[in-house]
């Protein structure tokens, strides 16, 4: 059934220029990031207390993982449910501490991650990292790496030093480079009287964070860049603007780009052929914001499409790092996860049966009307037989009755939690 489909639908590509094979050989090869963070509500297990820091976790959905044990347990079972290459992102929060102790994320030291390369390693997984600068005592007034307090300040310089080292110690062991991610809510809920100062700490703390002797062929460090947060409506120190030039202006450090975190008419669709110009690499946080950063299930919808669109016709798979970042805490989350990864597939698969030369082609030739012709007429086109074909050869569930095993899983294992 798939076969015959799938040939039909292979033809119809053909007349179009698209090689379905090709496309689907393709994005078996292209990795992306898997975060850990859906499955516990972003609390990690190295304090007690709320997820703080400017992100909101909502919904109490029953079986929210609560260890690592139970992280890894559901994190496979999602896994095992999405077609493709898989990446694992981590944040600093998720160490593991074992019979030496806690320490605090300052002292933070690769064997705290030991359990989870043992993971990666057995799911042929790189590891991407993430210092931790919320949900913390040190976190003063709201701010980490801006703050005008100077041990608070070294305390978080410090904790980004230490997550460079994890890094280069994930890349090492896995073999594949680690994509380090600095982003802080650093902010102010209302109208400050120096913009400027904050900026020019941050800007120092990253400097000295990224000093820190590494490999940029294994580490590559990014300032991710964010218009406001809840409770920092007014300024954050991470601005667009700061954060773009700030990877523009130092070597190897990678700009990175989160679709929840621009003004509502913004797309980071737009964005993204933008930097490919000027930047070897970027780096994204694939999201879905409902009228704020809302960190919502990445869907097969529109902007979601284009995105993809814009990193295949671009010709920057080996440019983008791809990474998810979102957390719904209102469904059971190794849904979420699933669906989000399965969303962020559907659009590269999408985009890589995409004519895009034919399409190029009418405008360059200002044949803009038979362009929309075009345009709609493959939003009608059978891509759900080569999606089929590509999840059989992934050996995953191609339809919606993966859900079964998620399903049943929640009851014999969340609810008992
Ligand atoms: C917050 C940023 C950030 C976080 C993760 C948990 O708005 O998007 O990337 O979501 O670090
Ligand atoms: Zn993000």
């Amino acid at each position: 059934m798939t076969d015959t489909r799938y040939e039909s639908a292979k033809a119809y590509y053909a007349k179009l220029g698209v090689d379905t094979d090709a496309a689907i050989a393709k994005l078996k090869e292209v990795p992306v990031s898997l975060h850990c963070w859906q499955g516990d509500d972003v609390l990690g297990f190295d304090h007690e207390g709320p997820l703080t820091g400017g992100i909101q976790t909502t919904g109490d959905y029953p079986g929210r993982a609560t260890n690592p044990e139970q992280l890894m347990a559901d994190l496979e079972l999602a896994i095992s449910l999405m077609p493709g290459k898989k990446k694992l992102n981590l944040h600093a929060n998720y160490a593991i501490f074992g019979k030496d102790g806690f320490v605090d994320r300052d002292q933070l030291e690769p064997k705290h991650f030991a359990k989870w390369v043992e993971f990666a390693k057995k799911h042929n997984m790189g590891i991407d990292f993430n210092p931790t600068f919320f949900s913390h005592d040190k976190v003063k007034d709201g701010l980490t790496l801006s703050s005008p307090d100077e041990e608070t300040r070294k305390f978080w310089i410090e904790h980004g030093k230490a997550c460079i080292r994890i890094s280069e110690y994930f890349a090492k062991e896995t073999g594949i480079p680690c994509v380090m991610n600095i982003w802080t809510g650093d902010g102010y809920k209302d109208i400050p009287a120096d913009r400027f100062g904050p900026r020019m700490r941050y800007k120092d703390s990253i400097e000295q964070i990224i000093a820190e002797p590494h490999d940029p062929k294994l580490v590559k460090p990014c300032v991710e860049s964010k218009v406001f947060g809840i409770g920092v409506e007014s300024y954050t120190a991470g601005s667009g603007e700061f954060a773009l030039t700030f990877a523009a202006t130092h070597d190897n450090v990678l700009p990175l780009m989160d679709n929840g975190h621009y003004h509502p008419t913004e797309v980071v669709s737009d964005k993204i052929p933008a930097l490919l110009c000027f930047f070897p690499e970027i780096a994204l946080h694939i999201t879905r914001p409902v009228r704020w950063d809302s960190d919502h299930v990445v869907l097969f919808d529109d902007e979601t499409k284009e995105m993809a669109k814009e990193i295949v016709r671009c010709n920057g798979l080996n440019r983008v790092y791809m990474a998810l970042d979102y957390f719904d805490a209102s469904i059971n989350r190794i849904s979420a996860w699933t669906v989000g990864f399965r969303s962020w597939q559907k659009a590269l698969l999408n985009a890589l049966c995409t004519p895009h030369e034919a399409l190029k082609k009418l405008q360059d030739e200002n044949r803009l009307t038979e362009l929309m012709v075009m345009q709609e007429e493959m939003k009608v086109s059978p891509f759900g037989d080569v999606w089929n074909k590509y999840c059989e050869e992934c050996g995953v569930i191609a339809d919606a009755t993966w859900y079964d095993a998620v399903a049943q899983y929640e009851k014999d294992v969340l609810l008992k939690r």
